[in-house]
């Protein structure tokens, strides 16, 4: 049965927040692709490749029903595997509701494991706390679980099993839950965007995501997808952007914007008095640490990644030897009668192997994504991972998220060449010790 867009909350945008309206029951838990309006209208986050969980009202409680359950996910375009996630998808649905709300969450595990859900950051009564064996019974495979609480805070927060959590985190089970202010923003937010970061060991040739890893992930992800997979965020000049961003991987990430200063504003913690907030280019999104970022948007394609420079790579060997500026080009012919169809990269530095993926149609071992990848309006981005780009755009509708396509520059503004002669000018050099 699928679940019609009529039986789901719907409310006009510019309804009130927090104004909810009671719908016919719906008993079935709604997938990905059956999600319908969050029910916050314009002031709805805005979930990079994800979405929205419908809720129906119950007596006064708003109803969600989260299922947990193997997904098919793909990371980008030609690369996929079998991971663990809510309703459909990794990360599983956004959850939105307001300060002041009853909330109950049923939880159904079609997972070959019992599981729990914790609420990461929400004030809430200890039973309802969602840790496996100290505050309530597993929830074992095929058994329905309610949690049920008032929300008495606002801010990004995010919800994730407490229960053999090591691989059911490593395999993509978590999800935003989001707290709207009751009344209203004191500051309008025109766009907000929110995304989960996560790290994945997906070895090449392989589609089940390895969680005995600690450190070499092979996949850097914004809501479960990688460059050039993940959607840009469209924006109109002049709006008031919010990015809130969640970590639940295993290394902090520290978050890179260019062309703004964004202001810092809040985290699991709520929205922070303005005299708290500050002004940054990058911020470290900390493990189990949600961030709000802030910032008014100016004309352009600006760049917005992860600056650990491997967060940005995909799938890359580890520990291989170095051959950066050797000379071993001579020795190809000899290793080649070795190694048929080996051939040499590196000693020129590794920009040569998106040509070479792209150009020379090499491939790579099967479901394995090329390190770097990507093309723009100059050339080759030679990027992965965590990265995406923010473009803002004089004249969008409001609400329109649709990709506009590359930046078009004022002409006379874009760096260009002006010599070829690598002797060209009188640089100056520090003088040799
Ligand atoms: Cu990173």
């Amino acid at each position: 049965m699928t679940v019609s867009r009529r039986s789901l909350i719907v409310a006009a945008g510019t309804a009130a927040l927090g104004a909810a309206v009671d719908v016919a029951a719906a008993t079935t838990p709604v997938r990905r692709g059956g999600s319908g309006p969050s029910g916050y209208g314009r002031r709805s986050v805005h979930t990079l490749n994800g979405w929205t969980l419908p809720y129906r009202m119950q007596g006064g409680v708003k109803e969600f029903h989260l299922v947990a359950e193997e997904v098919e996910h793909e990371f980008a375009p030609g690369c996929r595997a079998k991971c663990w996630g809510y309703n459909g998808s990794t990360p599983g649905p956004t959850i939105e509701a307001v300060e002041g709300d009853r909330v109950r969450i049923l939880v159904t595990n079609r997972l070959p494991e019992p599981t729990s859900i914790h609420w990461h950051g929400i004030l809430l009564p200890s039973g309802m706390d969602g840790v496996s064996g100290l505050s309530q019974p597993s929830i074992g495979p095929g058994e329905t679980f309610a949690y049920e609480f008032t929300l008495r805070q606002h801010g990004t927060h995010m919800y994730h099993p407490h229960a053999d959590e090591m691989v059911q985190m490593a395999v993509g089970m978590m999800g935003l839950f989001i707290i709207h202010p009751a009344g209203g923003e004191p500051e309008p937010i025109d766009r907000d965007f929110a995304f989960i970061l996560h790290n994945w060991a997906l070895h090449s040739g392989t589609y089940r995501p390895d969680p005995s890893i600690m450190l070499d992930f092979d996949l850097w992800t914004f809501n479960s997808k990688v460059f050039p997979a993940i959607e840009p965020l469209v924006v109109r000049a002049g709006e008031r952007v919010r990015l809130r961003i969640g970590n639940l991987s295993m290394y902090n990430h520290p978050i890179h914007l260019h062309g703004h200063q964004f202001e810092v504003t809040g985290s699991d913690g709520g929205r922070w008095p303005r005299q708290k907030w500050r002004s940054e280019v990058t911020e470290i999104v900390g493990v189990g640490q949600t961030r709000d970022l802030e910032f008014v948007a100016a004309p352009g394609d600006w760049a917005l990644h992860c600056h650990m420079s491997h967060h940005t790579m995909n799938a890359m060997g580890h520990g291989i030897p170095n051959t950066l500026g050797a000379k071993i080009s001579d020795q190809d012919a000899g290793l080649e009668a070795l190694l048929p169809g080996m051939m040499n990269m590196g000693s020129d530095g590794m920009s040569s192997h998106q040509e070479h993926v792209e150009a020379m149609g090499i491939s790579g071992p099967a479901n394995t994504l090329p390190m770097m990848t990507g093309t723009g309006p100059y050339g080759a981005l030679e990027m992965g991972g965590m990265f995406t780009v923010v473009k803002v755009r004089h004249g969008l509708a409001r609400g329109d998220y649709g990709d506009p396509g590359w930046y078009q520059a004022p002409e006379g503004s874009v760096a260009k060449m002006i010599s070829e002669d690598p002797d060209y000018g009188s640089p100056v050099r520090r003088p040799r010790s």
